[in-house]
């Protein structure tokens, strides 16, 4: 049963990106979270879906999204064992119609529940999905890098996304929107779920200043993507830190990036000359 169950595969694609994740270092111990819209069609075909094993209270009201299903991490659990357990370690649920439980169709083995985070997780997808119909996946990690820049750089989200951009070429195209950062909050409450979801209404990437990133996408690999990138920027600043810099990436040249690429960005986010 179990081996039938691991070979499903957006539980295998799930697993593979939490292996990744633990590699890179940005899910120590317990740290992290993934969910993972996905459609009932594609559950029906792995799963019975009329058979509730549990039924868990979500400790808010998530009425936009009833019927929907999700596969998330569960609470507690690490990372790097996903691969090797996904039955205990994971939980695909639907979002009952009072809106405000959990229908356990899958997973949790042990008894466990759904990620501390998951106020965050699905305010974000409720928001998200309203910008990007397409939206299917919120993800939570800590990477090391944009953890530390958090320390030694200033939050305010203009000049942080700025300095993101200036740090590697590709930033401003693969996050034209810039990112949102939030102040250290208390994380696992519904406080910093809703702040993480105002955010999320104008960009995919929110920062949890000295804790951690949240992204969101249509795909796994593009949110995995979209949080490597605005982490390599990060590492290349803590690199270069406090050392005189000689040479960067000028305004009029992101500019001539995203004419070349075609894509929105945030204009105000630069200084440019001439309103150019
Ligand atoms: O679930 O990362 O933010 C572990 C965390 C909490
Ligand atoms: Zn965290």
């Amino acid at each position: 049963m179990t081996e039938l169950f691991t070979n499903i595969p957006f539980v295998k694609e799930l697993a593979a990106t939490a292996d990744n994740m633990y590699r890179l270092g940005w899910d120590e111990r317990n740290g992290g979270n993934i969910s993972y819209l996905i459609s009932e069609e594609e559950v029906a075909e792995y799963m019975d879906i009329t058979n509730v094993r549990r039924v868990i209270p979500l400790g808010f009201n998530a009425k936009e999204l009833i019927g929907k299903y999700f596969l998330v991490t569960g609470t507690g659990k690490y990372f790097k064992n996903v691969n090797g357990d996904p039955e205990t370690n994971l939980g695909l649920f639907r979002i009952a119609q009072d809106g405000k439980n959990a229908e356990l169709l899958w997973g949790y083995a042990d008894g466990g529940k759904f990620t501390s985070e998951l106020p965050a997780h699905l305010m974000s997808h409720i928001e998200r999905i309203k910008v990007d119909p397409e939206n299917r996946v919120v993800m939570h990690c800590h990477p090391t890098n944009l953890v530390a820049m958090t320390y030694v750089h200033e939050l305010e989200t203009k000049g942080f996304t700025h300095t993101l951009w200036q740090m590697s070429t590709e930033c401003i195209v693969v996050f034209p929107e810039g990112v949102e950062v939030l102040p250290w909050m208390l994380c696992g409450t519904n406080e910093i779920g809703v702040a993480t979801a105002e955010k999320m209404k104008s960009a995919r990437v929110v920062v949890w200043a000295m804790h951690g990133i949240y992204g969101a996408g249509k795909t796994l690999d593009e949110t995995f993507g979209l949080i490597e990138t605005v982490e390599k920027a990060a590492q290349i600043y803590m690199l270069i830190g406090d050392r005189k810099r000689i040479n960067t990436i000028k305004d009029e040249d992101m500019v001539k990036l995203v004419e070349l690429f075609g894509v929105k960005y945030r204009k105000d986010f630069l200084d440019l000359k001439n309103g150019r």
